[in-house]
């Protein structure tokens, strides 16, 4: 074969390239138009009857030389991007995405803006168990000038023979303590029927970890008109922890903080394992702001503050951990909750240090 013949068959390749790249994308563009047909309907995207269908459509019509199983696999890449495309499209459109809205949400808690680029802290006894045990926490947090507090009122626990919470008794607690010292309120709420009316007492609902994929709860707090921390789930990746975010967020309510608070590995050392990088990956997908939980996350005492400041080094909007006046008396999570001195020295430690904060 002369050179001038193999140049003629290389360019008459280059051409049935071109002539692929353009059927393979006129396809993709007659799948999407399907994909936009389908969610009009309701119906799922991938049908594997059509599927079928079609190879086997292929494969009649196969006189080779390609074999039956290399037609086939080639094919199905195609399928596959051209499913792959419509997800893209879908993920594009995420509410709480960063492709949909580039700039930071910032939520304003009594006026302290969450998400505006500072650094902020929520502290609180993990349950409330009476007027008086709250009270001492908000005393020496409005002493540090610090607006938000956190109590547990329904605490869902493990085993259901452990305290669960004082209920309403507890937010009305929370409320009177706030408005007497003048602080905003977090605190978790697990069943949708109790939001609108612990709406009244608090300032921020909380969904735990355990209800982070309870859909029915996300739906109706993004009916709410009111901030939401949604923690991680124990298993949860952060894609599904970002879709969780979708639920509440598809609703109206886009006043969402998200909280990383450990996952659960095969490392013992520690509760949970802090996923330290979901902060900056979260902020990069989601426009979000996103605090970390060092107490639950470590369930360590020792771990708290170089926990803090592994997450305020990394990015987050904020942390939050736990101060009881007696943590050793503590009707929950009595091994890792601060006593008042050493809240005072995580405090001033992480204060002190060149961070941005408040
Ligand atoms: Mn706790």
């Amino acid at each position: 074969m002369s050179n001038y013949e193999l140049d003629e068959l290389r360019t008459k390749v280059d051409n049935l390239n071109l002539a692929l790249l353009k059927l393979i994308n006129d396809r993709a563009k007659l799948v999407q138009e399907i994909g936009t047909a389908k969610k009009s309907q309701g119906v799922h995207r991938y049908d594997p009857v059509r599927e079928r269908e079609m190879l086997n459509s292929i494969n009649e019509h196969n006189n080779g030389p390609f074999e039956k199983a290399t037609i086939e696999h080639v094919f199905k890449e195609i399928f596959k991007a051209g499913l792959e495309l419509q997800k893209d499209d879908h993920s594009r459109t995420l509410l709480v995405s960063r492709k949909h809205k580039p700039e930071n949400t910032i939520i304003d808690i009594k006026g302290v803006k969450i998400g505006d680029g500072k650094q902020h802290f929520v502290f609180g006894p993990c349950a409330v168990e009476s007027y008086e045990q709250v009270a001492i926490v908000a005393k020496a947090m409005k002493e540090k000038g610090l607006k938000i507090l956190r109590g547990g009122a329904y605490k869902p626990r493990s085993s259901p023979y452990d305290f669960q919470g004082l209920g309403v008794e507890g937010l009305k607690i929370l409320k009177r303590v706030a408005d007497e010292y003048d602080l905003a309120v977090i605190s978790e709420i697990i069943s949708a029927n109790d939001l609108e009316m612990a709406a009244d007492y608090i300032d921020v609902i909380q969904i735990g970890a355990r209800n982070m994929q309870n859909y029915d709860l996300l739906k109706a707090a993004g009916r709410m008109d009111k901030p939401i921390l949604l923690k991680r789930g124990i298993s949860a990746t952060i894609e599904e922890f970002i879709y969780a975010a979708e639920y509440i967020m598809s609703q109206g309510n886009g006043k969402i903080i998200l909280c990383e608070r450990g996952i659960r590995t095969y490392e013992t050392s520690t509760r949970n394992t802090l996923d330290i990088t979901a902060v900056p990956i979260l902020k990069q997908e989601t426009h979000l702001p996103v605090f970390v939980d060092v107490t639950h996350s470590t369930g360590r005492r020792d771990l708290l503050l170089p926990a803090a400041k592994a997450a305020m080094a990394i990015g987050a909007d904020g942390i939050m951990a736990e101060v009881h006046p007696d943590p050793a008396v503590a009707l929950s999570d009595s091994a890792q909750q601060m006593d008042l001195k050493q809240f005072d020295h995580f405090f001033s430690e992480l204060t002190s240090s060149n961070f941005r904060r408040i």
